[in-house]
Formats: C-alpha cells, sequence, structure tokens
C-alpha cells in the first residue's frame, strides 16, 4: 500500500495520524506541493484533481481524505468506524461537515489564502473580500463545532474516538498557523488538547510545528 500524500496538508494529515495510530502501515511518498509536483505527471494522472492524498492499495486508487480515512477504517475492522447504523450515520455526517461547511470556509477562504502564495486572490481587494468572507463564516462554523458537535462530550461523535474527530481535529489545528485564538471556543480547545495527546500526534505533526513555527512573526487575519 502507497499514500501520496505531504506533511502539512490538511487532508493528508488525518491519514498518516490514523495510520500511526492504528499500526497501518504504507510506504509514504511526498509530493512537493511547494513545487508545484501536483501538478505535473506522474502524479496529475493518479489524481486528475491535482490535490493529495491519493492512496494505492495495490493498484486500487483512492482519493479523497474522508473516503480514505473510511476505506482503512473499514479495512481493518477499526471501532473508530462503527458498525452500527446509527453511529455510523453520525460519524459520516460529522465528516461530511468538515469536509463541506468547515473546510470549505476555513481551509479556502481564510487560511489557504493567507499561508499558500497560489492560493492568495490577484488584486488586494480580492484578498480583502475573501478574507472577510473566510472569517465570518468560519467564526460561525467554529461556534456550531465549540457550542452543538462538540458541546460538553469528549469528542466530536460523543464519547468516543472516531475517524471523524481524526479528520475534523487537522482541519481546525491548520488554523494554528494563522493563529486563530482557539480561547474563544474552549470545548474546541479542550477537544484539540485530547487529540494532541494521542501517542502518534507529535511525530507526525512535526512537519505542521515547523511551518506554524516559521510564519509566527507574521500578522494574519484570523477567527
Ligand atoms: N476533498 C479533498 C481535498 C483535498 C485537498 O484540499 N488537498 C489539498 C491539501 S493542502 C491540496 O492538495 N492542495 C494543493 C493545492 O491547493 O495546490 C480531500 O478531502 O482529499
Amino acid at each position: 500500500m502507497k499514500l501520496y500524500y505531504h506533511p502539512v496538508s490538511i487532508t493528508s494529515r488525518p491519514i498518516v495520524l490514523f495510520m500511526a495510530e492504528k499500526g497501518i502501515s504504507a510506504d509514504l511518498e511526498i509530493v512537493d506541493l511547494m513545487t508545484g509536483e501536483h501538478h505535473q505527471e506522474p502524479f496529475v494522472n493518479l489524481n486528475p484533481n491535482k490535490l493529495v492524498p491519493v492512496l494505492d492499495d495495490e493498484g486500487f486508487i483512492l482519493t479523497e481524505s474522508a473516503a480514505i480515512l473510511k476505506y482503512l477504517a473499514e479495512k481493518i475492522g477499526a471501532p473508530e468506524y462503527p458498525r452500527e447504523l446509527q453511529l455510523r450515520a453520525r460519524v459520516n455526517e460529522r465528516m461530511d461537515w468538515f469536509n463541506t461547511q468547515f473546510y470549505r470556509e476555513y481551509g479556502y477562504h481564510l487560511v489557504y489564502p493567507q499561508i499558500f502564495p497560489h492560493h492568495k486572490r490577484p488584486s488586494d481587494e480580492g484578498q480583502r473580500v475573501t478574507l472577510e468572507w473566510g472569517k465570518e463564516r468560519s467564526t460561525a462554523a467554529m461556534r456550531i463545532l465549540n457550542d452543538f458537535i462538540i458541546g460538553n462530550y469528549k469528542y466530536v461523535c460523543g464519547d468516543t474516538l472516531t475517524i471523524a474527530d481524526f479528520l475534523g481535529v487537522s482541519m481546525v489545528t491548520a488554523g494554528e498557523h494563522i493563529k486563530v485564538n482557539f480561547e474563544q471556543f474552549p470545548n474546541v480547545g479542550r477537544w484539540i488538547t485530547t487529540m494532541k495527546n494521542l501517542s502518534s500526534w507529535g511525530e507526525m505533526n512535526q512537519v505542521h510545528e515547523g511551518l506554524r513555527a516559521s510564519l509566527a512573526g507574521q500578522d494574519f487575519i484570523a477567527v
């Protein structure tokens, strides 16, 4: 099995963290997003969307981080993707929410345009409007995550760890690069701390932390 990924990518980090936690081994091949390797052959043949991650399981090619997490969890029968109908439906619901409602605004309208040069809008006005839009909607999504989805629970689907936590926490902690103030969202902060206590977190997030440190001196628009 082979995973094409990048260690700082929001959508790759949950996969490598889950694999490390569950002892799933695979060849890890870095696709250098910084030099545009994902826009060139041979990667574009693998994923014409020009995005990581991509899983290759003996020739079976799978894109989409949520689908890859479900595939891996199902393959090893992991309790983090429960089989019971309604428990599984809740996990799917949370993953869809993170991947659409949350990531669309927080990733593509707030974090990426500020940390990836090729996501920056071509005019100052375009950048300003995008970030204003992203900040307003990301704030609303973060409140929903804090008040409704996590609330007094330990995780995003109740008190049991699921693959939705792996997906969600990687997206939410991307906000560390732009200095999101998580003190405004104490339940989210508590959940992040819980997830950071996973035994593989530190090792799997070294490059994430390196990027965060390299951006520490810059000013950003954040939630
Ligand atoms: N829906 C896809 C989204 C994948 C995605 O956004 N990948 C980003 C991770 S940083 C990427 O490859 N970006 C490259 C770029 O924007 O040029 C998934 O969940 O796998």
